[in-house]
């Protein structure tokens, strides 16, 4: 095996290049485009492309192959179900697939209760029906979520999200009966306490019957990898408590071992009513899912829930192998591992560099954000600049924050030591050469 990156053209190659034309001229323009590399094959931390580059993957297609993109185990179960059967439709008739997912999900998602799952395919699906429970058990209507959320890309999802451009622009009117509250962000000094008073006061503006459900990521995704301050997820749980609001945790990012616990929300020790996951859950195919208080889950009547694709069986014997890595006792200490190899490459930079204005998240999602060391007026450019860097060099990262000013870290839980070594490495030698620049100018 070459060692990673292997670069024997530009980034991107000739052949990516011809085949981007195509797309071009094929594929609706709405989609945006991180990379156009074009992918032939994966290995475990790597990406290899048409043009016979290998490239470090710190990106995991955006916290989906946690497990690999190649995944042995993954690649078994889905080739066994294959030979079965690609689809029934569990609204039609049943396969035990869907039923162990459940199961496994009842009993690992955070809540010493009596649960119930339901599955469907992609994350905002997951988040619209855990709007439709809520109300269904709550008799009320509103929504209420964070500053900065990202929560989908469908018509409601769209709506609490967070960041109007590129999401929404051109794209409403949006289903109303959203309301968002404050964040806690402590890099922008923003403490638990003053949030936490201005959603309870928006909750009791609304009336006290008014919201079925409050949404919240337990660490930010899209909006920046932002961990809010300590005691804002425990202050959320406390005000859903007491005005009977279904608790939300949206850990379609975060969770299933992404900060080195299963759920990010254990760091904090507080379990939703009902809690999502997608992405890494079916490994790579689309799977997501809704897993709640019991008597929560039961509030929608028969037949209200669906999908036709909701818990395909492929997805699901994808997700039975997920599970088994997730479960291996290595798996979480190497996410802390992976913790403190960004942090120890990273940090150093802190003090050299003051447009560097912080290294944060946890585990196997870590950020960086680039901002003006007097004002904190965000710094798009450099982060920019810097991810350009890496993809010439062979590394894959991606940027996030309301402002694009920050880069993220997702490489796949499963990542060997040394290719992270060697990804970090390109990305610190990026971030010197372009902060010296700037240094400079
Ligand atoms: N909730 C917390 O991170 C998806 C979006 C990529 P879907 N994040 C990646 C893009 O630009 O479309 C996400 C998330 C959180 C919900 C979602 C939505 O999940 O599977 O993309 O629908």
């Amino acid at each position: 095996m070459t060692t990673a990156p292997h670069l024997i053209t530009e980034i991107p190659g000739p052949r990516s290049r011809e085949l981007h034309a195509q797309r071009t001229a094929a594929v609706a323009s709405g989609f945006g485009i991180t990379l156009p590399v074009f992918i032939a094959r994966a290995g475990t931390s790597t990406l290899e492309d048409v043009d016979g580059n290998t490239l470090i993957d710190l990106a995991s297609g955006i916290a989906v192959t946690s497990v690999g993109a190649a995944n042995p185990r993954v690649r078994e179960n889905v080739a066994a179900q294959l030979d079965l059967f690609t689809h029934t439709c569990f609204m039609v008739t049943e396969y035990e697939g869907f039923v162990r997912v459940a199961e496994w999900l009842n009993a690992h998602v955070p809540g010493d209760f009596e649960k119930r799952t339901a599955l469907f395919s992609t994350g905002a699906e997951a988040v619209e029906n855990a709007v439709k429970i809520a109300r269904a058990h709550t008799g009320r209507p509103g929504v209420l979520v964070i500053d900065e959320a990202y929560h989908g890309r469908s018509l409601l999802t769209m709506a609490m999200t967070a960041k109007e451009h590129p999401y929404k622009t051109t794209f409403g009117p949006f289903p109303n009966d959203v309301v968002r509250g404050p964040n806690a962000n402590p890099l922008r000094g923003e403490g638990p306490d003053a949030a936490l008073s201005e959603i309870e006061r928006i909750v009791i503006e609304h009336g006290a019957d008014h919201f079925a459900a409050l949404v919240v990521e337990p660490i930010q995704g899209e909006g920046g990898f932002i961990v809010p301050a300590e005691g804002f997820l425990s202050g959320l749980r406390r005000i859903a408590d007491a005005h009977g609001i279904v608790l939300v945790i949206d850990e379609i990012q975060s969770g299933l071992g992404r900060t080195g616990r299963l759920f990010a929300s254990e760091h904090e020790g507080v379990a939703g009513d009902i809690t999502l996951t997608a992405k890494a859950l079916g490994g790579g195919l689309p799977l997501s899912a809704v897993t709640g208080r019991a008597e929560i889950m039961d509030a929608a009547h028969t037949g209200g829930l669906g999908g036709t694709y909701a818990g395909n069986p492929l997805a699901c014997a994808a997700a039975l192998a997920v599970f088994e890595v997730l479960e291996d006792p290595e798996l979480l200490p190497g996410v802390t591992r992976i913790e403190q190899s960004i942090r120890a490459h990273l940090e150093p930079l802190l003090a050299e560099f003051p447009v560097i204005a912080e290294v944060r998240g946890r585990g196997a999602m870590m950020a960086l954000e680039f901002a003006d060391p007097d004002t904190l007026a965000p710094r798009a450019d450099l982060a920019q600049r810097v991810t350009a860097a890496c993809h010439t060099a062979g590394v894959l990262t991606l940027t996030c924050g309301t402002h694009g000013n920050v880069i993220r870290l997702l490489p796949p839980l499963v990542i060997e030591p040394a290719v992270l070594d060697t990804g970090l490495e390109i990305l610190s030698r990026s971030i010197r050469s372009i902060a010296a620049e700037e240094a400079a100018a």
